[in-house]
């Protein structure tokens, strides 16, 4: 195949499949599970960033509300490598309201989230009337569309550290399980390993920050709590070298996987 043609195959191939097989199949092919979180204020530099870091990561996860630059010709440029690298693009928009006002925010306003984040945070707090909502949204998009469900968090004294809290969520997963295609977690959830769990909190050389943030190894958080993806910003983000420390922790991370799920 011509070099020039590859985005286009990547981009046909893509359509036909849905997120849950397409997230599988970039793990094993680009062997690794490493979600950069690019909480960074200008989308330029996340463009710019995503160009050197696309071949480590499986997945890009950013906030567009913290961005000073947002524009949906930049977001649609970003989408466009997040096609040409093979990662998933993650809005951590942490969506928590009604059914009604969530389908809104996903679909409408400056940011039109659902024209192209490939997955979305989603609190179960309300209850499952905001997976619905939104998978309902997703449906008038050409693409497929799915989330990641907020089960646990990584932040001291966290309210969802609570056993219905937890079971409720794997319940509503199991129940929309073509929108759902895994959890933000700190432990397994489920022995049903169609849904991902993908684990924020990973430092190798910090234990927490200032503000409640409390940090695992990659080694802990896939050995010791079950994670599949490991979600890591400021670890990557404030080092010297961002690539190679990108590098280190596909590396550390998808040996660790391979290892003990057996992939
Ligand atoms: N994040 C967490 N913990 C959580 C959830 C989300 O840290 O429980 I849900 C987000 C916040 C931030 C990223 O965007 O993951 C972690 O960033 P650092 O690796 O820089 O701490």
């Amino acid at each position: 195949q011509l070099p020039s043609s590859k985005p286009e195959i990547v981009e046909t191939k893509h359509l036909s499949m849905s997120i849950r097989e397409r997230f599988q199949m970039i793990l094993k092919e680009k062997k690794t599970n490493l979600c950069l979180s690019a909480d960074l204020p200008s989308l330029d530099e996340i463009i710019e960033l995503s160009k050197q870091i696309g071949p480590n990561i499986c997945m890009l996860k950013i906030h567009c509300d913290i961005l000073n630059d947002f524009s949906m010709e930049k977001i649609l440029q970003l989408k466009e490598i997040s096609r040409k690298f093979n990662f998933l693009l993650l809005e951590d928009r942490k969506f928590a309201d009604i059914g009604n006002t969530v389908k809104s925010q996903y679909t409408k306003g400056l940011f039109q989230i659902s024209q192209w984040a490939d997955l979305v945070t989603v609190h179960i707090l309300p209850g499952e009337g905001i997976v619905e909502a939104l998978e309902q949204a997703a449906q008038s998009i050409n693409e497929p569309r799915g989330c990641l469900l907020i089960a646990q968090m990584s932040s001291k004294g966290a309210l969802t550290d609570n056993e219905d809290y937890v079971k409720g969520a794997v319940q509503c997963a199991k129940k929309y399980s073509n929108f759902v295609i895994g959890f933000i977690s700190q432990s397994r959830l489920t022995t049903d390993n169609q849904f991902l769990h993908c684990t924020p909190g990973i430092h190798l050389n910090n234990t927490g920050d200032q503000l409640g943030q409390q940090y695992v190894t990659p080694r802990q958080a896939i050995d010791g709590r079950g994670a599949d993806i490991l979600i890591v910003g400021r670890a990557i983000l404030d080092s010297i070298n961002r690539v190679k420390t990108a590098e280190e922790y596909q590396e550390e991370g998808y040996r660790v996987y391979e290892q003990l799920r057996h992939v």
